[in-house]
């Protein structure tokens, strides 16, 4: 069992989830730094108004921003191709709408740019990754207005000019689809519908057509993005970024095969049947029509999308769920994907159903779809780890998760399909971007940062970091 040569092994984060500095470098305050901890049974909080004595993990989150070289050299030790990271928004232009974009931010990515090159190490960088800064949710209710466009655009132009010759591959929106629930409305389109109110973001107030108009917005700034990181630098590939919820009909009664259809269209294929073909598929008119949804398009839209389509296809991979036309079938505890439980299937602590052959039906289905180059660039097993008396952390449960989600991966290449990376989530342990707790850790690399607020930061290798070091080593033959 081999990949094949070149094969982009690496990790992935997110600024909000790891940096802190959360006010350091002149750097704006963004959606995510008003949200408060929370847990698997108790929602995090967004405050508008901060408040004091409450502990809001952005803030120092795992410390990144003054440790960005140990925990670089740390993945150099893996032995990693690539590494994925976002840049924070709020670094580049604070409140989105400064003239110049600000100088200490933008060094600050450089040097993370360089100490990657360093190692021989390829960035891939996710421009917007659930981080809208805040003052525009305040003036503008984020995505859902149309002069977002040229903000982001603007963003876009300051960070493509400055890594020109630096860096290749970029993906505009983390999980762009999952605006496409409620939970995405302020995670990922800085969305709020009541902006003085502290709400809990699990029950946010919905307003489903200010996500879908705030996707069109999205969707177009991609595609400008596209277009204008090719004028900059043709080496530049733009990705999309996909949160694919593999699903499947609990049973082979027709209402079921329906409804996982009509599940997947919205779900996991319109986002990226926009983004890779350039036009709005037709099954979305019916599904707006029955949502009393009406998308405000302005003249030329069409033909940005058609001439923005995307480079390459990368997604994120957990679980899979099921769906059921009948009422009283079980729905899936945690599942943040609704749907309801796979009977043949085991949930991680948070109640994620693991299925490593879904992550192989899901690339084949992709790939059969777009013929675009693909990248996993999250996966991975969140869980409980514990500290050794003699240090180590022995996290056999993670080890066999990756190991057999490669495996499937492999399966895939072999079917035929074109997988070109691997970015397993949360290399390094970091802040839960749904529940805001550090105990939900995903990393190679342990943090000591605690809940509550304690620990020194410091890292320490896990077990699975020998095992993931000898698997890029081997290019994924030795999986033992
Ligand atoms: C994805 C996000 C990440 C990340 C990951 C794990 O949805 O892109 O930001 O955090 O899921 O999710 P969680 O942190 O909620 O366990």
């Amino acid at each position: 069992m081999s990949f094949p040569n070149g094969f982009l092994w690496g990790g992935a984060t997110a600024a909000n989830q790891l940096e802190g500095g959360w006010q350091e470098g002149g750097k704006g305050i963004s959606c995510p730094d008003i949200c408060t901890g929370g847990s698997h049974t108790q929602s995090k909080r967004i405050t508008p108004v901060l408040e004091e004595g409450t502990f809001y993990p952005s803030h120092d989150a795992i410390d990144h921003y003054h440790r960005y070289k140990e925990d670089i050299a740390l993945f150099a030790e893996m032995g990693f191709k690539v590494y994925r990271f976002s840049i924070a928004w709020t670094r580049i232009f604070p409140t989105g709408e400064e003239k110049d974009p600000n100088e200490a931010g933008l060094k600050f990515y450089e040097n993370i740019i360089d100490e990657c090159l360093k190692y021989g190490i390829e960035p891939l960088i996710t421009i917007s990754h659930y981080e809208v800064p805040f003052a525009l949710t305040k003036k503008y209710n984020g995505w859902a207005s149309r002069e977002m466009i040229d903000i982001f655009v603007k963003y876009c132009e300051a960070i493509f000019n400055r890594y020109k010759g630096k860096v290749k591959y970029w993906l505009t929106f983390n999980e762009i689809n999952s605006a496409t629930m409620p939970m995405g409305a302020f995670l990922s389109q800085g969305i709020l519908n009541e902006t003085e109110k502290t709400t809990d973001f699990m029950s946010q107030v919905d307003k489903p057509e200010l996500r879908f108009q705030g996707l069109h917005h999205q969707f177009i700034a991609s595609a400008l993005a596209v277009q204008l990181a090719h004028k900059i630098d043709s080496n530049y590939m733009v990705g999309c970024m996909i949160v694919y919820a593999t699903s499947y009909p609990l049973t082979c009664h027709p209402d079921d095969i329906i409804l996982n259809q009509q599940n997947n269209h919205i779900m996991n294929w319109f986002c990226g049947d926009v983004q890779c073909r350039g036009y709005y598929p037709s099954y979305m008119n019916r599904y707006f029509k029955e949502h009393n949804i009406e998308i405000k398009k302005e003249d030329g839209d069409d033909e940005i999308l058609k001439a923005g389509c995307v480079d390459f296809y990368t997604f994120s991979y957990y679980m899979s769920v099921c769906q059921s036309a009948n009422p009283d079938a079980t729905k899936g505890q945690g599942n943040i994907m609704g749907g309801v439980n796979n009977p043949y299937l085991k949930a991680s602590d948070w109640g994620w159903q693991i299925d490593p052959k879904g992550l192989r039906y899901s690339l084949n289905e992709i790939y059969d779809r777009y013929q675009l180059p693909m990248m996993v660039v999250e996966n991975g097993l969140g869980a409980f780890d514990k500290i050794e008396e003699d240090g180590s952390i022995k996290d056999d449960y993670r080890i066999d998760y990756l190991r057999s989600h490669i495996e499937q991966m492999h399966e895939a290449i072999l079917d035929g399909v074109n997988l070109i990376g691997y970015t397993p989530w949360g290399c390094i342990d970091l802040v839960s971007a749904s529940t805001g707790e550090m105990a939900k850790r995903y990393g190679f690399i342990f943090v000591e940062r605690y809940d509550d607020g304690t620990g020194d930061f410091s890292r320490r290798r896990k077990d699975s970091f020998y095992w993931y070091k000898k698997v890029i080593e081997t290019n994924g033959e030795d999986l033992k």
